[in-house]
């Protein structure tokens, strides 16, 4: 997943129950955080984070630092099916 002011370049990630899914967080441009907190993620620039998706189910990922007047923009889901 990159970031940069003020998007993140996927907004939708989609995935099946049971999946393993391995994020690694790459900041292009400014200094942002990838939160997603039903799965207790909160990853910096150039960190990685595995989880498990058990369930199905439609989870909200953000942004974890206040980074500027786009921080609020700075969200998606992770869909699992
Ligand atoms: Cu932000």
């Amino acid at each position: 997943m990159h970031a940069k002011n003020f998007e993140f370049d996927k907004k939708e990630i989609k995935l099946h129950v049971g999946d393993t899914v391995k994020l690694t967080l790459e900041n292009t441009d400014g200094v942002h955080g990838l939160e997603v907190p039903d799965f207790n993620v909160n990853i910096k620039n150039g960190e990685t984070a595995t989880f498990t998706v058990d369930k199905a189910g439609t989870y909200d990922f953000n942004c974890s630092v206040q980074c500027g007047s786009g921080h609020d923009n700075m969200t998606g889901q992770i869909i699992v099916e």
